[in-house]
């Protein structure tokens, strides 16, 4: 059935605790873990606590069975206060995807339990250094030895690395560009080294890694998908998280324009306050139609998830919500320093840690340019 395109009251009310929960307990963590660049399992023990660890996965495998708009709400609420908490958020999501979508009964029965728990992250592990946007020329290998895979290769940009304890995996399995990549599940322990954390703009408090696997053996058991199938597997995969990461962008640019509007009502120069200036008005008013026009999109994307893809759009429908979101987030997040002035260029506000958190979601999880490839080719076929 499709789903209204307006929120209902039992999702405003929802949205209402999660904005008060992130404002209570999110808030006050952000700027530490952007100065010190660390995870905060504060934060995440907040997280697990509120039961938002098992928001995104079914019922049966000991989650909450949340539609993707009500994950979408939570992603965005949590982005609001501090983006970094939304990526954890939305991370072993990703991870488990391929599980929940590509995964024997035996593996989704073994390992979204503790994944909802809270007891346990994970990670994806698609791109590499010379693989990132033609990830189809991905070089890590995996070898068929009886009933095991053995994985050799580097991986890139690895949000989580070191922190989450399994990884989807993409491997080459054969030469053949698109059909010779196949999916698996590998537990840290395993033998996934963390070679390197990346000091970075922004998102600081979630680390971003190269991961390395030497000859790490995994069961055949492990297998996401047919072998050969792991490109599919990635891109459908990839179709149902982007618009989480739109909905992440939308909370960013919230955040940042809620921010400067109260400022600006406060700020007085010239004998009254900045928000009187019809020149800052109209930029504002710019920035809060185009916020709420990317919320619409990252909606309709999320229920396009929920009703299960039926018009075949929702690979374009993401790719927009995700590319449109982001560059939202970017232009809000960058007119909320210019409202603050001086004052937005300094860590005493968060609005600049904002800017730098948005700048991320224009190139993780696709770039932007990808995704416009990706709608292109949509209009094209
Ligand atoms: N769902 C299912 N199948 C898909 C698909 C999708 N969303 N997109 C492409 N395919 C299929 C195609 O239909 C094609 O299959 P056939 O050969 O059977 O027709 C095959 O996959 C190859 O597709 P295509 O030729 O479009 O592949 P390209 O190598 O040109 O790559 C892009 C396409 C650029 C879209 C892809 O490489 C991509 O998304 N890159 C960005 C990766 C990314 O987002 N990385 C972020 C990592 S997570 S931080």
């Amino acid at each position: 059935m499709t789903q209204p395109i307006t929120l209902t009251d039992e999702q405003r009310e929802f949205r209402a605790v999660v904005r008060q929960f992130a404002a209570d307990k999110i808030v006050p963590l952000a700027a530490e873990a952007d100065r010190t660049a660390e995870y905060s399992w504060a934060a995440f023990d907040a997280l697990k606590a509120m039961d938002l660890t098992a928001l995104s996965f079914p019922e049966q495998y000991g989650g909450s069975g949340a539609s993707l708009v009500d994950q979408a709400i939570v992603a965005e609420e949590l982005a609001r206060a501090d983006a970094s908490t939304s990526l954890m958020f939305l991370i072993s999501k990703l991870g488990m995807l391929p599980v929940l979508n590509f995964g024997s009964e035996e593996l989704k029965q073994q390992y979204v339990p503790r994944i909802a728990a809270g007891e346990s992250q994970a990670s994806y592990a698609l791109s590499e250094a010379d693989a990132g946007s033609d990830v189809a020329s991905m070089t890590t290998r995996a070898t068929r030895d009886g009933d095991d895979w053995v994985i050799s290769g580097s991986k890139c940009w690895i949000t989580n690395a070191g922190i989450s304890d399994v990884y989807t995996v993409f491997a080459r399995t054969s030469d053949d560009r698109h059909t010779g990549i196949t999916a698996f599940l590998v537990e840290a322990e395993w033998g996934v080294e963390v070679d390197k954390l990346e000091h970075k703009l922004g998102v600081k408090g979630s680390p971003t890694g190269v991961i390395r696997l030497d000859e790490v053996r995994v069961p055949d058991t492990h297998r996401l998908g047919e072998v050969g199938e792991g490109f599919k597997v990635a891109m459908h995969t990839l179709d149902r998280s982007r618009p989480t990461i739109g909905a992440q962008a939308v909370g960013i640019a919230q955040g940042a324009l809620d921010y400067a509007v109260d400022y600006m009502k406060e700020r007085r120069t010239f004998g009254k306050p900045i928000g009187d200036n019809q020149g800052l008005q109209w930029m504002a008013a710019d920035c809060a139609m185009k916020i709420e026009a990317a919320r619409g999109l990252v909606y309709r994307a999320c229920a396009m998830v929920d009703e299960g893809d039926p018009t075949g759009e929702l690979s374009m429908l993401g790719a927009m919500a995700k590319c449109y979101a982001s560059d939202v987030a970017m232009q809000v997040t960058t007119d909320a320093v210019q409202f603050l002035g001086g004052y937005g260029y300094t860590n005493e506000f968060p609005v600049e840690r904002m800017m730098r958190d948005a700048k991320i979601t224009q190139i993780y999880e696709g770039t932007n340019q990808i995704q416009r490839i990706v709608i292109a080719k949509h209009l094209m076929r």
